[in-house]
Protein backbone atom coordinates (compact mmCIF):
# COMPACT_ATOMS: atom_id res chain seq x y z
CA UNK A 1 0.00 0.00 0.00
CA UNK A 2 1.24 3.66 -1.16
CA UNK A 3 1.87 5.74 2.27
CA UNK A 4 3.18 9.43 1.95
CA UNK A 5 6.55 9.44 3.18
CA UNK A 6 7.44 11.49 6.76
CA UNK A 7 4.25 13.62 6.68
CA UNK A 8 5.53 17.10 8.58
CA UNK A 9 3.31 16.07 11.35
CA UNK A 10 2.93 12.06 11.79
CA UNK A 11 -0.15 10.35 13.92
CA UNK A 12 1.37 8.00 16.26
CA UNK A 13 -0.10 5.78 18.74
CA UNK A 14 2.29 4.16 21.57
CA UNK A 15 0.68 0.81 22.66
CA UNK A 16 2.70 -0.26 26.03
CA UNK A 17 1.28 -4.01 26.72
CA UNK A 18 1.80 -5.11 30.12
CA UNK A 19 -0.71 -7.81 29.95
CA UNK A 20 -1.55 -10.29 27.00
CA UNK A 21 -4.27 -10.92 28.90
CA UNK A 22 -7.91 -9.96 28.61
CA UNK A 23 -9.81 -11.49 31.24
CA UNK A 24 -6.93 -10.57 34.61
CA UNK A 25 -7.84 -11.53 37.73
CA UNK A 26 -8.13 -10.00 40.56
CA UNK A 27 -4.03 -9.66 41.39
CA UNK A 28 -4.13 -8.15 37.81
CA UNK A 29 -6.98 -5.57 38.01
CA UNK A 30 -5.49 -4.07 40.59
CA UNK A 31 -1.71 -4.16 39.86
CA UNK A 32 -1.70 -4.45 36.10
CA UNK A 33 -2.14 -0.38 35.83
CA UNK A 34 1.09 -0.63 38.76
CA UNK A 35 3.17 -2.17 36.17
CA UNK A 36 3.34 -0.10 33.32
CA UNK A 37 6.89 0.64 31.60
CA UNK A 38 9.05 3.76 30.97
CA UNK A 39 10.18 3.35 27.57
CA UNK A 40 6.86 3.98 25.98
CA UNK A 41 6.01 7.02 27.74
CA UNK A 42 9.42 8.92 27.49
CA UNK A 43 8.72 8.10 23.61
CA UNK A 44 5.68 9.63 24.01
CA UNK A 45 7.44 12.45 25.22
CA UNK A 46 10.00 12.71 22.29
CA UNK A 47 7.35 12.02 20.06
CA UNK A 48 5.85 15.34 20.77
CA UNK A 49 8.99 17.54 21.25
CA UNK A 50 9.22 16.63 17.74
CA UNK A 51 6.01 18.17 16.88
CA UNK A 52 3.97 15.38 16.32
CA UNK A 53 0.11 13.94 17.67
CA UNK A 54 0.61 11.34 20.12
CA UNK A 55 -2.09 8.89 21.13
CA UNK A 56 -1.22 6.70 23.98
CA UNK A 57 -2.23 3.39 25.62
CA UNK A 58 -0.70 1.20 28.37
CA UNK A 59 -3.17 -1.80 27.91
CA UNK A 60 -3.56 -3.30 31.44
CA UNK A 61 -6.94 -6.35 29.99
CA UNK A 62 -9.72 -4.49 30.17
CA UNK A 63 -9.46 -1.98 26.79
CA UNK A 64 -10.46 -2.67 23.96
CA UNK A 65 -7.17 -3.07 21.64
CA UNK A 66 -8.94 -2.43 19.02
CA UNK A 67 -11.09 0.07 19.31
CA UNK A 68 -8.26 2.13 21.10
CA UNK A 69 -6.30 4.11 18.15
CA UNK A 70 -7.45 5.98 15.42
CA UNK A 71 -7.90 4.08 12.74
CA UNK A 72 -6.14 7.19 10.30
CA UNK A 73 -2.22 6.62 12.29
CA UNK A 74 0.93 6.77 10.57
CA UNK A 75 2.73 5.06 13.16
CA UNK A 76 2.13 2.59 15.82
CA UNK A 77 5.10 1.91 17.78
CA UNK A 78 4.37 -1.04 20.18
CA UNK A 79 6.49 -2.22 23.33
CA UNK A 80 6.35 -5.88 24.52
CA UNK A 81 7.55 -8.40 26.80
CA UNK A 82 8.29 -11.93 25.43
CA UNK A 83 5.09 -13.47 26.52
CA UNK A 84 3.12 -10.47 24.36
CA UNK A 85 5.26 -10.98 21.45
CA UNK A 86 2.10 -12.85 19.53
CA UNK A 87 -0.43 -10.51 20.57
CA UNK A 88 1.88 -7.59 19.14
CA UNK A 89 2.16 -9.52 16.08
CA UNK A 90 -0.99 -9.80 15.58
CA UNK A 91 -2.02 -6.04 16.29
CA UNK A 92 1.15 -5.52 14.07
CA UNK A 93 -0.71 -7.15 11.47
CA UNK A 94 -4.00 -5.86 11.23
CA UNK A 95 -2.78 -2.45 11.60
CA UNK A 96 -0.57 -2.82 8.90
CA UNK A 97 -3.23 -3.62 6.71
CA UNK A 98 -5.33 -0.65 7.66
CA UNK A 99 -1.89 0.98 6.05
CA UNK A 100 -0.27 1.59 9.10
CA UNK A 101 3.39 1.70 10.07
CA UNK A 102 4.77 -0.07 13.25
CA UNK A 103 7.32 -0.55 15.47
CA UNK A 104 8.49 -2.91 17.66
CA UNK A 105 10.82 -2.17 20.74
CA UNK A 106 11.10 -3.51 24.15
CA UNK A 107 12.47 -6.99 26.04
CA UNK A 108 11.34 -8.94 23.15
CA UNK A 109 12.86 -6.93 20.22
CA UNK A 110 16.49 -6.78 22.18
CA UNK A 111 15.78 -10.72 22.18
CA UNK A 112 14.36 -11.96 18.78
CA UNK A 113 14.93 -9.09 16.48
CA UNK A 114 15.25 -11.66 13.93
CA UNK A 115 11.73 -13.15 14.78
CA UNK A 116 9.92 -9.72 15.12
CA UNK A 117 11.80 -8.34 11.99
CA UNK A 118 9.11 -10.60 9.67
CA UNK A 119 6.23 -8.75 11.20
CA UNK A 120 7.21 -5.17 11.91
CA UNK A 121 8.84 -2.60 9.55
CA UNK A 122 11.07 -1.52 12.32
CA UNK A 123 12.43 -3.18 15.22
CA UNK A 124 14.35 -1.27 17.77
CA UNK A 125 17.19 -2.19 20.40
CA UNK A 126 18.80 -0.07 22.21
CA UNK A 127 16.58 3.28 21.59
CA UNK A 128 17.73 7.05 22.72
CA UNK A 129 16.29 9.90 20.74
CA UNK A 130 18.15 9.82 18.08
CA UNK A 131 16.83 6.18 17.12
CA UNK A 132 13.41 7.65 17.65
CA UNK A 133 13.93 10.77 15.06
CA UNK A 134 15.51 8.01 12.45
CA UNK A 135 12.30 6.29 12.68
CA UNK A 136 10.41 9.07 12.58
CA UNK A 137 12.35 10.86 9.80
CA UNK A 138 11.96 7.56 7.51
CA UNK A 139 8.66 6.35 8.41
CA UNK A 140 7.97 3.76 5.63
CA UNK A 141 7.19 0.45 5.19
CA UNK A 142 9.69 -2.10 5.36
CA UNK A 143 8.28 -5.33 4.20
CA UNK A 144 9.14 -8.31 4.03
CA UNK A 145 11.45 -7.88 6.43
CA UNK A 146 11.58 -4.69 8.77
CA UNK A 147 14.17 -2.56 9.50
CA UNK A 148 16.58 -3.38 12.49
CA UNK A 149 17.90 0.27 14.34
CA UNK A 150 19.46 -0.15 17.56
CA UNK A 151 21.48 2.98 19.14
CA UNK A 152 25.62 1.91 20.71
CA UNK A 153 24.04 1.85 23.87
CA UNK A 154 21.75 2.79 26.47
CA UNK A 155 20.82 6.35 26.12
CA UNK A 156 22.63 8.59 28.38
CA UNK A 157 19.63 10.79 29.73
CA UNK A 158 15.74 10.12 29.76
CA UNK A 159 13.07 13.44 30.16
CA UNK A 160 12.44 14.34 33.19
CA UNK A 161 8.89 12.86 35.27
CA UNK A 162 7.10 16.16 34.35
CA UNK A 163 7.81 15.62 31.07
CA UNK A 164 5.69 11.95 30.72
CA UNK A 165 3.25 12.58 33.56
CA UNK A 166 0.50 12.61 31.69
CA UNK A 167 1.13 9.27 30.34
CA UNK A 168 1.64 8.55 34.48
CA UNK A 169 -1.31 9.70 35.61
CA UNK A 170 -3.76 8.12 32.72
CA UNK A 171 -2.19 4.80 33.22
CA UNK A 172 -2.16 5.34 37.07
CA UNK A 173 -6.14 5.99 37.03
CA UNK A 174 -6.92 2.68 35.93
CA UNK A 175 -5.11 1.49 39.18
CA UNK A 176 -8.32 1.13 41.62
CA UNK A 177 -6.23 1.06 45.38
CA UNK A 178 -2.53 0.64 44.94
CA UNK A 179 -0.88 3.36 42.62
CA UNK A 180 2.67 3.11 41.20
CA UNK A 181 4.54 5.39 39.75
CA UNK A 182 7.64 4.02 37.50
CA UNK A 183 10.78 5.54 37.71
CA UNK A 184 14.27 4.82 37.07
CA UNK A 185 17.25 6.85 38.29
CA UNK A 186 20.27 3.99 36.69
CA UNK A 187 20.33 1.78 33.32
CA UNK A 188 22.33 -1.24 32.88
CA UNK A 189 24.46 -3.51 36.07
CA UNK A 190 27.63 -3.82 37.45
CA UNK A 191 27.11 -7.41 37.99
CA UNK A 192 27.59 -10.22 35.57
CA UNK A 193 25.41 -12.87 36.37
CA UNK A 194 24.85 -15.47 33.26
CA UNK A 195 21.53 -15.73 32.73
CA UNK A 196 20.39 -11.90 32.83
CA UNK A 197 20.13 -9.25 29.98
CA UNK A 198 22.09 -7.07 31.80
CA UNK A 199 25.31 -8.80 32.28
CA UNK A 200 26.93 -7.31 29.59
CA UNK A 201 25.41 -3.41 30.03
CA UNK A 202 27.55 -1.15 32.04
CA UNK A 203 26.06 0.30 35.14
CA UNK A 204 25.16 4.07 34.47
CA UNK A 205 23.44 6.13 36.69
CA UNK A 206 21.08 8.75 34.63
CA UNK A 207 21.92 12.04 36.83
CA UNK A 208 21.03 12.27 40.79
CA UNK A 209 20.38 15.96 40.68
CA UNK A 210 17.48 15.09 38.15
CA UNK A 211 16.14 12.46 40.39
CA UNK A 212 15.44 15.14 43.17
CA UNK A 213 14.11 17.60 40.59
CA UNK A 214 11.08 14.08 39.37
CA UNK A 215 11.00 13.65 43.17
CA UNK A 216 10.07 16.88 44.34
CA UNK A 217 7.69 17.34 41.11
CA UNK A 218 6.14 13.96 42.07
CA UNK A 219 5.30 15.19 45.60
CA UNK A 220 3.67 18.56 44.03
CA UNK A 221 1.15 15.86 42.57
CA UNK A 222 0.51 13.14 45.37
CA UNK A 223 0.36 13.55 48.45
CA UNK A 224 1.39 10.38 49.26
CA UNK A 225 3.21 8.64 46.32
CA UNK A 226 4.33 5.07 46.11
CA UNK A 227 7.79 5.09 43.70
CA UNK A 228 8.15 1.65 41.92
CA UNK A 229 11.77 2.02 40.73
CA UNK A 230 12.22 -0.10 37.86
CA UNK A 231 16.37 0.21 37.86
CA UNK A 232 17.74 -3.42 37.10
CA UNK A 233 19.81 -3.07 40.20
CA UNK A 234 18.84 -0.07 42.58
CA UNK A 235 21.24 1.54 44.94
CA UNK A 236 24.81 0.48 43.33
CA UNK A 237 25.29 4.40 43.94
CA UNK A 238 23.47 3.87 47.34
CA UNK A 239 24.99 7.59 48.50
CA UNK A 240 24.59 9.38 45.97
CA UNK A 241 20.87 8.10 45.51
CA UNK A 242 20.02 8.34 48.99
CA UNK A 243 21.56 11.93 49.46
CA UNK A 244 19.31 12.74 46.18
CA UNK A 245 15.94 11.29 48.28
CA UNK A 246 17.01 12.98 51.16
CA UNK A 247 17.73 16.29 49.84
CA UNK A 248 14.01 16.52 48.03
CA UNK A 249 12.01 14.33 50.12
CA UNK A 250 10.93 15.04 53.50
CA UNK A 251 10.80 11.82 56.06
CA UNK A 252 8.02 9.12 55.43
CA UNK A 253 6.36 11.47 52.67
CA UNK A 254 7.61 8.89 49.52
CA UNK A 255 7.24 5.27 50.10
CA UNK A 256 9.57 3.13 47.89
CA UNK A 257 9.81 -0.40 46.13
CA UNK A 258 12.58 -1.49 44.56
CA UNK A 259 14.94 -4.44 43.00
CA UNK A 260 18.47 -4.52 44.71
CA UNK A 261 20.81 -7.14 45.65
CA UNK A 262 21.36 -8.67 49.09
CA UNK A 263 25.19 -7.25 49.13
CA UNK A 264 24.08 -3.95 48.75
CA UNK A 265 21.75 -4.66 51.67
CA UNK A 266 24.10 -3.80 54.48
CA UNK A 267 22.30 -2.91 57.93
CA UNK A 268 23.52 0.71 57.68
CA UNK A 269 22.16 0.92 54.64
CA UNK A 270 18.56 -0.67 55.71
CA UNK A 271 18.58 1.34 58.70
CA UNK A 272 18.91 4.56 55.59
CA UNK A 273 16.45 3.17 53.31
CA UNK A 274 14.07 2.81 55.79
CA UNK A 275 14.36 6.27 57.13
CA UNK A 276 13.80 7.38 53.46
CA UNK A 277 10.16 5.22 53.48
CA UNK A 278 11.41 2.08 51.59
CA UNK A 279 8.27 -0.32 51.92
CA UNK A 280 9.39 -3.25 49.52
CA UNK A 281 12.44 -4.80 48.00
CA UNK A 282 12.88 -7.81 46.19
CA UNK A 283 16.79 -9.31 46.15
CA UNK A 284 17.72 -11.81 43.59
CA UNK A 285 19.04 -15.34 45.62
CA UNK A 286 19.16 -17.07 42.08
CA UNK A 287 20.94 -20.42 43.07
CA UNK A 288 22.18 -21.98 46.28
CA UNK A 289 25.56 -23.08 44.29
CA UNK A 290 25.69 -20.17 41.62
CA UNK A 291 25.96 -16.23 41.27
CA UNK A 292 26.85 -16.00 44.85
CA UNK A 293 28.61 -12.95 44.11
CA UNK A 294 25.28 -10.73 43.91
CA UNK A 295 25.07 -11.66 47.77
CA UNK A 296 28.29 -11.13 48.50
CA UNK A 297 28.70 -14.93 49.75
CA UNK A 298 31.36 -17.54 48.78
CA UNK A 299 29.10 -20.13 50.79
CA UNK A 300 27.47 -22.91 49.05
CA UNK A 301 24.56 -25.36 50.15
CA UNK A 302 23.46 -25.12 53.60
CA UNK A 303 25.68 -22.97 54.46
CA UNK A 304 24.82 -20.12 51.99
CA UNK A 305 20.40 -21.10 53.13
CA UNK A 306 21.56 -20.35 56.73
CA UNK A 307 23.90 -17.08 55.78
CA UNK A 308 21.03 -15.60 53.44
CA UNK A 309 18.11 -16.33 55.61
CA UNK A 310 19.62 -14.60 58.55
CA UNK A 311 20.04 -11.60 55.98
CA UNK A 312 16.78 -11.94 54.79
CA UNK A 313 15.31 -11.70 57.71
CA UNK A 314 17.72 -8.49 58.89
CA UNK A 315 15.87 -7.27 55.59
CA UNK A 316 12.59 -7.78 57.44
CA UNK A 317 12.82 -5.99 60.43
CA UNK A 318 13.67 -2.81 58.26
CA UNK A 319 11.59 -3.42 55.44
CA UNK A 320 7.98 -4.77 55.72
CA UNK A 321 7.71 -5.94 51.89
CA UNK A 322 10.37 -8.47 50.77
CA UNK A 323 10.18 -10.81 47.85
CA UNK A 324 12.80 -13.35 47.13
CA UNK A 325 13.75 -14.37 43.42
CA UNK A 326 14.99 -17.43 42.28
CA UNK A 327 15.75 -19.47 39.63
CA UNK A 328 15.05 -23.23 39.08
CA UNK A 329 16.93 -25.55 36.68
CA UNK A 330 20.30 -23.94 36.42
CA UNK A 331 22.95 -26.44 35.13
CA UNK A 332 24.37 -26.01 38.55
CA UNK A 333 21.52 -27.77 40.45
CA UNK A 334 21.30 -31.22 40.64
CA UNK A 335 18.77 -34.31 42.72
CA UNK A 336 16.71 -33.14 45.62
CA UNK A 337 19.19 -30.49 47.30
CA UNK A 338 18.45 -27.02 45.55
CA UNK A 339 14.71 -27.77 46.10
CA UNK A 340 15.09 -29.10 49.76
CA UNK A 341 17.50 -26.15 50.62
CA UNK A 342 14.86 -23.60 49.27
CA UNK A 343 12.00 -25.45 51.76
CA UNK A 344 14.81 -24.86 54.92
CA UNK A 345 15.44 -21.19 53.54
CA UNK A 346 11.33 -20.57 53.72
CA UNK A 347 11.09 -22.42 57.15
CA UNK A 348 14.15 -19.91 58.32
CA UNK A 349 12.61 -16.97 56.74
CA UNK A 350 8.78 -17.17 57.17
CA UNK A 351 8.43 -13.27 56.18
CA UNK A 352 9.86 -13.51 52.35
CA UNK A 353 7.62 -14.16 49.40
CA UNK A 354 9.04 -16.37 47.28
CA UNK A 355 9.05 -15.45 43.38
CA UNK A 356 10.30 -19.10 41.25
CA UNK A 357 11.57 -18.18 37.80
CA UNK A 358 11.76 -21.01 35.39
CA UNK A 359 15.12 -21.29 33.87
CA UNK A 360 14.87 -19.13 30.12
CA UNK A 361 16.99 -18.37 27.24
CA UNK A 362 15.37 -15.51 25.73
CA UNK A 363 16.78 -15.44 22.41
CA UNK A 364 20.15 -12.83 22.25
CA UNK A 365 19.37 -11.60 26.20
CA UNK A 366 22.53 -13.25 27.16
CA UNK A 367 25.75 -14.82 25.48
CA UNK A 368 25.13 -17.56 27.59
CA UNK A 369 22.20 -18.65 25.62
CA UNK A 370 24.44 -19.49 22.61
CA UNK A 371 26.16 -22.25 24.59
CA UNK A 372 22.45 -23.24 24.79
CA UNK A 373 22.06 -23.06 21.54
CA UNK A 374 24.93 -24.50 20.41
CA UNK A 375 24.34 -27.57 22.78
CA UNK A 376 20.69 -27.77 21.35
CA UNK A 377 19.28 -27.26 24.53
CA UNK A 378 16.32 -24.79 23.56
CA UNK A 379 12.99 -25.59 22.60
CA UNK A 380 10.75 -24.45 20.40
CA UNK A 381 8.07 -22.94 23.16
CA UNK A 382 5.77 -20.36 21.21
CA UNK A 383 6.88 -16.71 23.05
CA UNK A 384 3.13 -16.50 24.48
CA UNK A 385 4.32 -19.48 26.84
CA UNK A 386 7.70 -17.48 28.26
CA UNK A 387 7.25 -15.69 30.93
CA UNK A 388 9.85 -17.16 33.31
CA UNK A 389 6.48 -19.26 34.06
CA UNK A 390 4.71 -21.14 31.76
CA UNK A 391 7.55 -22.87 30.20
CA UNK A 392 11.06 -23.74 30.63
CA UNK A 393 12.52 -23.43 27.61
CA UNK A 394 16.17 -25.10 28.19
CA UNK A 395 16.28 -28.42 28.35
CA UNK A 396 17.98 -28.78 32.32
CA UNK A 397 21.51 -30.30 32.67
CA UNK A 398 20.53 -32.67 35.59
CA UNK A 399 16.99 -33.51 35.56
CA UNK A 400 14.87 -35.29 33.42
CA UNK A 401 11.36 -33.65 32.81
CA UNK A 402 9.30 -35.59 35.15
CA UNK A 403 11.73 -35.16 37.77
CA UNK A 404 12.07 -31.58 37.54
CA UNK A 405 7.83 -30.96 37.45
CA UNK A 406 7.75 -33.44 40.13
CA UNK A 407 9.98 -31.27 42.64
CA UNK A 408 8.77 -27.82 40.98
CA UNK A 409 5.14 -29.07 42.08
CA UNK A 410 6.67 -30.24 45.96
CA UNK A 411 8.72 -26.82 46.00
CA UNK A 412 5.54 -24.78 45.03
CA UNK A 413 3.06 -26.58 47.35
CA UNK A 414 5.65 -26.44 49.93
CA UNK A 415 5.94 -22.31 49.78
CA UNK A 416 1.87 -21.90 49.40
CA UNK A 417 0.29 -24.40 51.68
CA UNK A 418 -1.75 -23.29 53.97
CA UNK A 419 1.03 -23.71 56.67
CA UNK A 420 2.78 -21.60 54.83
CA UNK A 421 0.42 -18.69 54.30
CA UNK A 422 -0.38 -18.60 57.69
CA UNK A 423 3.09 -18.56 58.88
CA UNK A 424 4.04 -15.49 56.61
CA UNK A 425 0.88 -13.91 57.68
CA UNK A 426 2.42 -13.72 61.03
CA UNK A 427 5.88 -12.63 60.15
CA UNK A 428 4.49 -10.10 58.31
CA UNK A 429 3.81 -6.24 59.65
CA UNK A 430 0.70 -4.24 57.79
CA UNK A 431 -1.96 -4.93 55.93
CA UNK A 432 -0.67 -3.84 52.56
CA UNK A 433 1.86 -6.35 53.00
CA UNK A 434 0.00 -9.04 54.45
CA UNK A 435 -3.19 -8.79 51.73
CA UNK A 436 -0.73 -8.97 49.04
CA UNK A 437 0.96 -11.66 49.77
CA UNK A 438 -2.42 -13.65 50.90
CA UNK A 439 -3.66 -12.68 47.25
CA UNK A 440 -0.48 -13.28 45.32
CA UNK A 441 -0.46 -17.05 47.55
CA UNK A 442 -3.58 -17.81 46.57
CA UNK A 443 -4.45 -16.46 43.03
CA UNK A 444 -2.98 -17.42 39.63
CA UNK A 445 0.58 -16.62 40.84
CA UNK A 446 0.68 -19.16 43.54
CA UNK A 447 -1.90 -21.59 43.51
CA UNK A 448 -2.99 -20.95 40.27
CA UNK A 449 0.74 -22.25 39.13
CA UNK A 450 0.62 -25.40 40.50
CA UNK A 451 -2.39 -26.20 39.11
CA UNK A 452 -0.70 -25.23 35.69
CA UNK A 453 2.53 -27.12 36.50
CA UNK A 454 0.47 -30.32 38.03
CA UNK A 455 -1.46 -30.13 34.29
CA UNK A 456 1.82 -30.33 32.20
CA UNK A 457 3.39 -33.12 34.78
CA UNK A 458 0.33 -35.13 33.88
CA UNK A 459 0.55 -34.32 30.43
CA UNK A 460 4.30 -35.66 30.22
CA UNK A 461 2.89 -38.94 31.08
CA UNK A 462 -0.41 -39.10 29.21
CA UNK A 463 0.11 -36.98 26.03
CA UNK A 464 2.72 -38.47 23.56
CA UNK A 465 3.39 -34.82 21.67
CA UNK A 466 3.98 -32.97 24.67
CA UNK A 467 6.29 -35.53 25.73
CA UNK A 468 7.99 -35.74 22.30
CA UNK A 469 7.98 -32.41 22.45
CA UNK A 470 10.13 -31.84 25.34
CA UNK A 471 12.23 -34.70 25.13
CA UNK A 472 13.10 -32.54 21.46
CA UNK A 473 11.96 -36.13 19.46
CA UNK A 474 9.27 -33.46 17.68
CA UNK A 475 8.66 -29.67 17.32
CA UNK A 476 5.32 -30.33 16.65
CA UNK A 477 3.66 -27.86 19.14
CA UNK A 478 1.55 -30.29 21.29
CA UNK A 479 -2.39 -29.67 20.88
CA UNK A 480 -2.69 -28.10 24.61
CA UNK A 481 -0.50 -25.04 24.06
CA UNK A 482 -2.27 -24.30 20.39
CA UNK A 483 -5.05 -24.51 22.17
CA UNK A 484 -3.53 -21.85 25.10
CA UNK A 485 -2.16 -19.60 23.06
CA UNK A 486 -5.90 -19.07 20.32
CA UNK A 487 -7.21 -18.88 23.59
CA UNK A 488 -5.38 -16.39 24.96
CA UNK A 489 -5.60 -14.16 21.85
CA UNK A 490 -9.31 -14.48 21.69
CA UNK A 491 -10.77 -12.74 18.92
CA UNK A 492 -7.57 -11.05 17.48
CA UNK A 493 -6.58 -14.94 16.98
CA UNK A 494 -7.13 -14.59 13.49
CA UNK A 495 -4.73 -11.67 12.86
CA UNK A 496 -2.02 -14.16 14.04
CA UNK A 497 0.38 -13.79 10.95
CA UNK A 498 1.20 -17.54 9.38
CA UNK A 499 3.59 -18.98 10.55
CA UNK A 500 4.05 -16.49 13.58
CA UNK A 501 2.80 -19.29 16.32
CA UNK A 502 6.33 -20.81 16.28
CA UNK A 503 9.90 -19.31 16.06
CA UNK A 504 13.30 -20.73 15.22
CA UNK A 505 15.06 -21.10 19.14
CA UNK A 506 18.48 -21.23 17.42
CA UNK A 507 18.20 -17.81 15.39
CA UNK A 508 20.66 -16.29 17.71
CA UNK A 509 23.33 -18.71 17.24
CA UNK A 510 22.39 -19.57 13.00
CA UNK A 511 22.82 -15.49 12.59
CA UNK A 512 25.76 -14.47 14.95
CA UNK A 513 28.53 -17.14 13.82
CA UNK A 514 31.01 -13.89 13.13
CA UNK A 515 29.39 -11.84 16.35
CA UNK A 516 29.82 -15.30 18.46
CA UNK A 517 33.92 -15.78 17.24
CA UNK A 518 34.34 -12.19 18.27
CA UNK A 519 32.01 -12.61 21.56
CA UNK A 520 34.43 -13.81 24.37
CA UNK A 521 37.21 -10.99 23.96
CA UNK A 522 34.22 -8.45 24.26
CA UNK A 523 32.27 -10.30 27.17
CA UNK A 524 35.56 -10.53 28.71
CA UNK A 525 36.09 -6.94 28.38
CA UNK A 526 33.47 -5.63 29.93
CA UNK A 527 33.69 -8.84 33.04
CA UNK A 528 36.53 -7.04 34.02
CA UNK A 529 35.57 -2.99 33.18
CA UNK A 530 32.68 -3.97 35.77
CA UNK A 531 34.77 -6.13 37.92
CA UNK A 532 37.11 -2.99 38.48
CA UNK A 533 33.82 -0.69 38.83
CA UNK A 534 32.72 -2.97 41.49
CA UNK A 535 36.41 -2.80 43.30
CA UNK A 536 36.05 0.73 42.74
CA UNK A 537 33.14 1.61 44.42
CA UNK A 538 33.29 -0.90 46.88
CA UNK A 539 29.93 -2.53 45.79
C1 LIG B 1 12.11 -3.34 35.91
C2 LIG B 1 11.76 -4.72 35.38
C3 LIG B 1 10.45 -5.16 35.57
C4 LIG B 1 9.38 -4.29 36.24
C5 LIG B 1 8.83 -3.24 35.28
C6 LIG B 1 8.41 -3.86 33.96
C7 LIG B 1 8.13 -2.88 32.86
N1 LIG B 1 6.91 -2.77 32.48
O1 LIG B 1 9.01 -2.27 32.31
C8 LIG B 1 8.37 -5.37 36.69
C9 LIG B 1 8.73 -5.82 38.10
C10 LIG B 1 6.89 -4.97 36.68
C11 LIG B 1 8.70 -6.52 35.71
C12 LIG B 1 7.81 -7.50 35.38
C13 LIG B 1 8.12 -8.54 34.50
N2 LIG B 1 9.32 -8.85 33.99
CO1 LIG B 1 10.85 -7.70 34.18
N3 LIG B 1 12.42 -6.73 34.28
C14 LIG B 1 12.72 -5.56 34.75
C15 LIG B 1 14.23 -5.29 34.62
C16 LIG B 1 14.88 -5.57 35.98
C17 LIG B 1 14.63 -3.90 34.13
C18 LIG B 1 13.98 -3.50 32.81
C19 LIG B 1 14.08 -2.00 32.60
O2 LIG B 1 13.11 -1.29 32.81
N4 LIG B 1 15.24 -1.48 32.20
C20 LIG B 1 15.37 -0.06 31.87
C21 LIG B 1 14.93 0.22 30.41
C22 LIG B 1 14.96 1.70 30.12
O3 LIG B 1 15.88 -0.41 29.62
P1 LIG B 1 15.55 -1.66 28.69
O4 LIG B 1 14.50 -2.50 29.35
O5 LIG B 1 16.81 -2.28 28.31
O6 LIG B 1 14.85 -0.96 27.45
C23 LIG B 1 15.61 -0.41 26.37
C24 LIG B 1 15.12 -0.92 25.02
O7 LIG B 1 14.63 -2.26 25.10
C25 LIG B 1 14.10 0.07 24.59
N5 LIG B 1 12.71 -0.10 24.95
C26 LIG B 1 12.19 -0.58 26.11
N6 LIG B 1 10.85 -0.54 26.05
C27 LIG B 1 10.51 -0.03 24.85
C28 LIG B 1 9.25 0.20 24.27
C29 LIG B 1 9.19 0.72 22.98
C30 LIG B 1 7.85 0.93 22.35
C31 LIG B 1 10.39 1.02 22.27
C32 LIG B 1 10.32 1.54 20.89
C33 LIG B 1 11.64 0.79 22.86
C34 LIG B 1 11.69 0.26 24.13
O8 LIG B 1 14.52 1.30 25.16
C35 LIG B 1 15.28 1.09 26.33
C36 LIG B 1 16.47 2.00 26.24
O9 LIG B 1 17.46 1.51 25.37
C37 LIG B 1 14.64 -6.38 33.55
C38 LIG B 1 16.00 -7.05 33.79
C39 LIG B 1 17.14 -6.17 33.41
N7 LIG B 1 18.19 -6.32 34.15
O10 LIG B 1 17.05 -5.40 32.46
C40 LIG B 1 13.55 -7.45 33.70
C41 LIG B 1 13.03 -8.13 32.43
C42 LIG B 1 12.78 -7.07 31.39
N8 LIG B 1 11.77 -8.72 32.89
C43 LIG B 1 11.53 -9.86 32.39
C44 LIG B 1 10.35 -10.63 32.64
C45 LIG B 1 10.31 -12.04 32.06
C46 LIG B 1 9.30 -10.08 33.40
C47 LIG B 1 7.97 -10.76 33.74
C48 LIG B 1 7.34 -11.64 32.66
C49 LIG B 1 8.19 -11.54 35.04
C50 LIG B 1 6.95 -12.27 35.50
N9 LIG B 1 6.95 -13.58 35.37
O11 LIG B 1 6.02 -11.65 35.94
C51 LIG B 1 7.07 -9.52 34.04
C52 LIG B 1 6.36 -9.01 32.75
C53 LIG B 1 5.77 -7.63 32.89
C54 LIG B 1 5.16 -7.13 31.60
N10 LIG B 1 5.00 -5.83 31.51
O12 LIG B 1 4.84 -7.86 30.69
C55 LIG B 1 12.59 -10.29 31.40
C56 LIG B 1 12.13 -10.04 29.96
C57 LIG B 1 12.53 -11.09 28.99
C58 LIG B 1 11.72 -10.98 27.75
N11 LIG B 1 12.37 -11.07 26.61
O13 LIG B 1 10.51 -10.87 27.80
C59 LIG B 1 13.80 -9.39 31.88
C60 LIG B 1 14.80 -9.04 30.79
C61 LIG B 1 14.49 -10.15 33.03
C62 LIG B 1 15.03 -11.50 32.62
N12 LIG B 1 14.34 -12.56 32.99
O14 LIG B 1 16.06 -11.61 32.00
N13 LIG B 1 9.94 -6.38 35.22
S1 LIG C 1 22.45 -8.22 39.79
FE1 LIG C 1 20.41 -8.36 38.81
S2 LIG C 1 20.45 -6.84 37.14
FE2 LIG C 1 22.58 -7.21 37.78
S3 LIG C 1 23.36 -8.75 36.33
FE3 LIG C 1 22.61 -9.83 38.19
S4 LIG C 1 20.44 -10.37 37.76
FE4 LIG C 1 21.11 -8.78 36.25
Amino acid sequence: MAHPRAPHRLRIGILDLVTKSPRPGLYGRIMHANLASIMPQVLGVWCEEAGHRVTFLCYTGGEDLLAAFPDDLDLLFIGAFTHSAQLAYALSNRFRRLGMITVLGGPHARCYPEDALQYFDYVLGFTDRAVVREVLDDCAPHRPVGRLITAKGQPSELPPLEARWKYVAATLAKAPTIKIVPMIGSLGCPYTCSFCIDSTVKYQPLGFGQLSEDLRFLLRQVRHPIVGWHDPNFGVRFDDYMNAIEAAVPPGRIRHIAESSLSLLSEPHLQRLRRNGFQGLLPGIESWYDLGNKSKTHRTGLERVKQISEHVNLVLRYVPYVQTNFVLGLDSDEGAEPFELTKRFLDLTPGAFPAYSLLSAFGRATPLNLEYQRAGRVLPHPFALLDNNHAMNVVPRNYSWPEFYDRLIDLSEYSFSGRAIARRLIANRGAITRWMNVVRATSSEGWGRIRYHTNIRRLLDDDRDMRRFMERESDRLPDFYVRRIAGGLGALHHHLPEGALMHDPNAYLRNSTAVAQSQPVAIRARSSEKKQYLSESGS
